[in-house]
């Protein structure tokens, strides 16, 4: 007989099961043991409640995560590219300090899955002091699993409408290593990206000893696109640190040739996440770049698409798993 009950050779103290299949709880061969037997707590009367979802990738949601976000409801995916430095983290921080701040004109702050994600992120932000501005208001992106994109999780109310959207803090050497040897295996979920911001540091294009060379890159980049992604999604060129001056739409020029010689659609956006240069206020130019970064959802997602039809062809979740899949 096992401790925890009366009844011969029953386990139930060891493995959980009772030999007579009644529940734990409320076997009377049990109970009468754990009568004579005090104290002992009791089963609990109700199960455990569910834990929330573990983010184990620097709190950032893991692409199942974001999938089973994307299978809940319709989400906007934001693929993030750029060399190390480029802003990328910094415009992630920008937005999310102006969602929690009320400081968009036609979005507001309605929920987010990664909020400790985007604390973790934004603390350099948050806590630098007006008179001794930092050098760095972000620290460089290093990913806990560096196999693996994290995908950070904004819901922004715009009126009657809530728009999730899904956009990995991914670190440069990402796109660097896309660039120089093809590596591509942790960017497959840029052919489900409803667009693609190139994201390029402004004053690296202000500065003539410096342009030449980090437009060469954008185009290798654009052409590694075409060759790895399947269809590729509308790409805006985001030129950070607006607020040191604005990029004359000639220095871009040949990126915006190289992408439509491609057939690929291309916009060009100015940022500033921060305005420590004074020239624009913080956070310059964020609300327009999540604006046009919205694709025309249908009302409710079908189930089962029907063939020949633009926008289910490419948003609905079939095609998510196919991908997936195919990866
Ligand atoms: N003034 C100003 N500084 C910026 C802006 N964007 C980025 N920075 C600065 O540039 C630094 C680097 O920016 P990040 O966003 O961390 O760069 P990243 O592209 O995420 O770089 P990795 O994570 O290394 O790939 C930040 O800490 C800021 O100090 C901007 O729009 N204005
Ligand atoms: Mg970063």
């Amino acid at each position: 007989m096992a401790r925890g009950c009366t009844k011969d050779n029953c386990t139930v103290a060891e493995t959980g099961i009772c030999i007579a299949e009644n529940p734990p709880a409320t076997c009377s061969f049990r109970m009468k043991e754990l009568a004579d037997d005090v104290p002992v707590s009791p089963e609990p009367p109700l199960p455990k409640p569910e834990r929330n979802p573990s983010l184990p990738h620097s709190r950032a949601l893991t692409p199942e995560l974001a999938q089973d976000l994307m299978c809940e409801r319709y989400c906007t995916l934001v693929g993030i590219l750029g060399d190390p430095d480029a802003g990328k983290t910094a415009a992630l921080v920008s937005l999310y300090l102006l969602a929690s701040k009320a400081k968009l004109k036609e979005f507001s702050f309605a929920d987010s899955r990664t909020l400790m994600a985007f604390n973790e992120i934004s603390q350099g932000a948050l806590d630098w002091n007006e008179d001794d501005p930092p050098q760095q208001f972000t620290q460089h992106t290093e990913l806990a699993d560096d196999r693996m994109p994290g995908f950070l999780h904004l819901r922004l109310r715009r009126g009657e409408e809530k728009i999730d959207f899904l956009l990995p803090d991914l670190p440069g050497e990402w796109s660097q290593s896309f660039i120089d040897k093809n590596r591509k295996d942790r960017l497959q979920f840029l052919s489900r990206a409803d667009v693609i911001w190139l994201m390029m540091d402004g004053s690296q294009l202000r500065e003539p000893s410096t342009r030449q060379y980090v437009v060469h890159r954008m185009q290798l980049l654009i052409d590694r696109l075409r060759a790895s992604v399947d269809p590729v999604p509308p790409l805006v060129l985001v030129l950070t640190r607006r607020d040191g001056g604005e990029v004359q739409a000639s220095f871009v020029e040949p990126i915006i040739q190289e992408a439509e010689q491609q057939n690929l659609k291309i916009s060009v956006a100015q940022i500033a996440s921060f305005g420590d240069q004074g020239k624009v206020d913080p956070g310059y130019g964020i609300e327009a770049l999540m604006r046009d970064c919205r694709a025309i959802a249908p009302d409710s997602t079908p189930t089962w698409p029907a063939s020949g039809s633009d926008i289910e062809e490419s948003r609905a979740m079939l095609r998510y798993r196919h991908l997936e899949h195919r990866g």
